[in-house]
């Protein structure tokens, strides 16, 4: 940790945080300043200047580190007086390759969190009479280690799984995935990527070889035209949002499909609302429209993919039989271009509800422009038919030629702040070793059984989903993941946490998933510690400690070093560019990603082969990385969801984030400012399914799966259409997973349909006995309802 100590930084630092807010009042275009003074009281920014201004500098530590909210990877200086975290401040703009100076409102104020009265400062046991209570480490980590070496004794590691967490750095998750296989013994070790992307790195991997974005916020900014879906990008990637558009002010096209008519939406100079949980079908009719109008780019469809064109002639291809199609495309006898033909503009309208003419243009204008990037989130990826959505894009890229040049390919923007790293690269998975390589490989599993001198099995273990659906599974360690609030169908997910022989959680509080354990082990956050984060356009960046660990909280990888000792592996890293040294031995595209080269250069992107290989922008530039170095596009059917409006349960809901939350609300509800603007949960009803209900706004509304049911407030709002919701995922009182199905998992990705849930409604009047469920069906089949 290092200190500053010349007068100019002081005025400076009380300068900045005023010019912030003037510009906040000014520019009310710019999401991130625009929020901030929505967000912030004036109080607090002027609090935060002149408790800066009074400071001494040389008494307050700075650093430059990387935002530990989400993963567009912003970087900035963080000043602390050693108690809490004072002021978020611009870096030079050279360190921050990806933000510049803006970053948003939760990087910039949302340190409450950091230390607020209910942190963890030491570790709890439960007692005898099942409550907590503190104890030493010692104490704490021997119950653990006994706790899980138990029943690994008794049932073998199998029946332990880990969830590690995307919060925490890329050297902490390696150990996570290290700590699971050789100290547990067992294959299940997942993470908040299976809630989230998993699809989409399952359907890149797949179709391109890299499960990641293929370009760098640089095409970004440059493109001419964009196709955004299922992305609030603007609430859920401000500074990626502002970036689009101010590109699209300079004129880019912009075309957005959303059920929901999200803010980005209306910079769009298209925006089409889909009907949810049907993406793979709309796309597939931009993708016929091209080539049936000859709009494809034939040169790299000839020479950079396979699958485009049949190797030899399906044995069907009338499009009226769609079940022989299906079996052709099972057995990999039909292609794209036959693929493609039974999503006719009429069927495309009748399933989704865009219209034909909106099809047209949106292909017409993809096809013109020299270069479009392709970006999506979770409104494509949280379905039972995720993978295959992803994969309807990843086509669409390829047969526009969209890919490996400058302005132009596929960008997953990224959730947590390091899922592309901790979550994905760095292997806590239950199929892969870190980078990628599978487990079930004989030459790779020997490579790690050696250097952790283990036994790995081939077999791979549990996905978080699964986790929660087998009752094999008897010790659980979770590790910085709220999955009490964060997994699907949460009523059933507690009651697993509950029946758990034994449960030992690592977090900063006590969260909802905490209350279920045994021993509860205090971590600190990233901004009490120094290691990496990857971002969404692979890239990674150092993350500085910039005070000490709050209490007695120690870094993740600490905790995990010591735990190893206790159960029998001595681990001896001193920090964390030691533990990076192991990983870059061990995967090859962190081979040369040193703690070293990042802080001289201010950020690499993998692949890095090695420490004199600059690191790569833009994936795919000469070849795919697949075994003939050409993209394999895979042919995508129809699929629904798996469960669909009926009489019962005629709406269907999706569910989400507001900008000045984050998840489960651990972090972001312990900054005042942020809960005055977002205090509670609300969900967003069409004026006409309003009236229909006589809901007004602010009326309380029940709604119910076949899960589960919740109360909140109504917004009344045409952002969404008269037969869909939308909730929230932020607010524990109302957690909104208790409607969600935790059965029906995308089949090769097992992520779970966060995205569509039939739930019925019903306005909750006061002294309301419940009982008027029929309410909502009967007025609904009286009512303006399609079904
Ligand atoms: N403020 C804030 N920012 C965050 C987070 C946060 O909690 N708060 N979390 C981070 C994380 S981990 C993630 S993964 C990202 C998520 O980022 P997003 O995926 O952008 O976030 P969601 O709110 O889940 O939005 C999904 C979008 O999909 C749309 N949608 C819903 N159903 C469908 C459908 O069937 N088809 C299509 N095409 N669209 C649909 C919704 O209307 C919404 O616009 O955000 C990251 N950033
Ligand atoms: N219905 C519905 N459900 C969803 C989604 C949705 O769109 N709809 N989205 C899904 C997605 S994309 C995601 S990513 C998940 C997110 O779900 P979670 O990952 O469960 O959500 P968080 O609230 O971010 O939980 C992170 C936890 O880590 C702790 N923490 C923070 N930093 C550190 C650290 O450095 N070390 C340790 N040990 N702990 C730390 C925090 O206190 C918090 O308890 O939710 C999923 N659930
Ligand atoms: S956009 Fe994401 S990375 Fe940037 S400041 Fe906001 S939360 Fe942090
Ligand atoms: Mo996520």
């Amino acid at each position: 940790m290092s200190g500053r100590d010349d007068g100019e930084e002081k005025d400076g630092v009380a300068g900045y945080m005023q010019r912030a807010k003037k510009q906040a009042m000014e520019n009310a275009e710019h999401v991130a300043e625009g929020v901030a003074a929505g967000t912030m009281s004036e109080g607090k920014l002027f609090d935060v200047a002149t408790t800066i201004g009074d400071k001494r500098l040389d008494d307050l530590t700075v650093e430059d580190t990387t935002c530990g909210y989400c993963a567009v990877g912003c970087r900035f200086d963080l000043y602390s007086d050693g108690e809490e975290v004072l002021a978020a401040r611009p870096a030079d703009e050279e360190d921050a390759p990806v933000n510049g100076i803006s970053t948003c409102v939760k990087g910039k104020f949302s340190y409450g969190f950091v230390n607020s009265d209910d942190r963890l400062t030491s570790p709890l046991v439960r007692d005898d009479d099942g409550e907590f209570r503190t104890a030493t480490w010692d104490e704490a980590l021997s119950r653990v280690a006994a706790g899980l070496g138990g029943i690994k004794e008794e049932h073998g590691g199998e029946a332990l799984s880990v969830i590690a967490s995307s919060k925490a750095t890329n050297e902490e998750n390696y150990l996570m995935g290290k700590f699971a296989r050789q100290v547990l013994g067992t294959n299940s070790v997942d993470n908040c990527n299976r809630l989230c992307h998993s699809s989409t790195v399952a359907g890149l991997a797949k179709t391109f070889g890299y499960g990641a974005a293929s370009v760098s916020m640089g095409d970004i900014e440059e493109t001419d035209c964009y196709l955004i879906t299922g992305s609030n990008t603007t609430e859920a990637h401000p500074v990626i949002g502002t970036r689009i558009k101010q590109n699209v002010r300079d004129g880019a096209d912009l075309l957005v499909f959303d059920p929901r008519e999200v803010q980005i939406a209306e910079h769009a100079t298209q925006y089409s609302r889909v009907k949810p949980g049907y993406d793979a079908v709309w796309i597939n009719g931009i993708t016929r429209y091209i080539v049936n109008n000859d709009l494809q780019d034939e040169e790299f469809l000839e020479e950079r993919t396979t699958g485009f064109e049949p190797e030899e002639e399906p044995e069907h291809d009338s499009a009226d039989d769609r079940d022989q199609r299906t079996e052709d495309r099972d057995a990999g006898r039909e292609a794209v271009k036959q693929a493609v033909q039974e999503f006719t503009p009429e069927r495309v309208e009748e399933i989704t509800g865009v219209p034909p003419e909106e099809i047209a243009s949106a292909a017409e204008t993809i096809a013109a422009a020299d270069t479009c990037v392709f970006g999506w989130t979770l409104g494509l990826t949280e379905h039972s038919h995720g993978t295959e959505n992803v994969m309807a894009m990843a086509n669409l890229a390829a047969v526009t030629g969209n890919l490996g040049k400058p302005g132009a390919g596929v960008s997953p923007f990224r959730g947590q702040n390091n899922v592309q790293g901790g979550g994905g690269d760095m292997g806590p998975l239950p199929d892969n070793f870190p980078g990628y390589q599978d487990i079930g490989k004989d030459e790779v599993r020997a490579k790690f059984e050696k250097a952790w001198n283990c036994d790995i099995s081939p077999e791979y273990g549990y996905y978080t989903t699964q986790m929660f659906l087998n009752d094999d599974v008897r010790g659980m360690y979770i590790i910085g993941e709220n999955a009490a609030l964060s997994e699907p169908g949460v009523n059933h997910a507690g009651e697993v946490l509950e029946d758990l022989d034994f449960l030992v959680v690592q977090d900063l509080f006590v969260n909802e998933t905490a209350e279920y354990a045994d021993v509860v082990l205090p971590a600190c956050s990233f901004v009490e510690k120094t290691g990496t984060f990857t971002n969404t356009d692979r890239r990674v960046q150092m993350v500085k400690q910039v005070m000490e660990p709050k209490g007695d909280s120690r870094p993740d990888w600490k905790i995990l070093q010591d735990l190893a000792g206790r159960m029998g592996r001595e681990w001896e890293y001193d920090s964390t560019a030691e533990i990076m040294e192991e990983v870059n031995s061990l995967t090859p595209i962190y081979g040369g990603v040193t703690h070293d080269r990042i802080e001289e250069e201010g950020g690499l992107q993998w692949p890095c082969w090695d420490e004199d290989h600059p690191g790569t922008e833009r994936l795919y530039e000469d070849e795919f990385d697949t075994d003939d170095g050409k993209a394999h596009l895979q042919a995508v059917g129809f699929s629904e969801p798996a469960e669909t409006p009926d009489d019962e349960y005629p709406f269907s809901l999706t569910t989400g984030r507001v900008l000045y939350q984050y998840h489960t609300g651990t972090m972001t509800h312990r900054e005042e400012g942020i809960m005055e603007y977002t205090p509670s949960d609300f969900v967003e009803i069409h004026p006409e399914t309003a009236e229909e209900y006589g809901i007004r706004a602010g009326d309380r509304v029940e709604i119910e799966s076949r899960r589960g049911e919740i109360t909140v407030p109504a917004q009344v709002t045409d952002r969404v259409a008269p037969d869909n919701l939308f909730v929230p995922i932020h607010f524990a009182e109302s957690a909104v997973n208790q409607l969600t199905d935790e059965e029906h998992l995308d089949p090769e990705a097992a992520t779970p349909e966060f995205k569509v849930s039939a739930v019925r409604i019903r306005r909750v009047d006061d002294g309301d006995d419940g009982d008027t469920d029929a309410l909502s069906t009967a007025t609904r089949e009286a009512g303006t309802g399609d079904d």
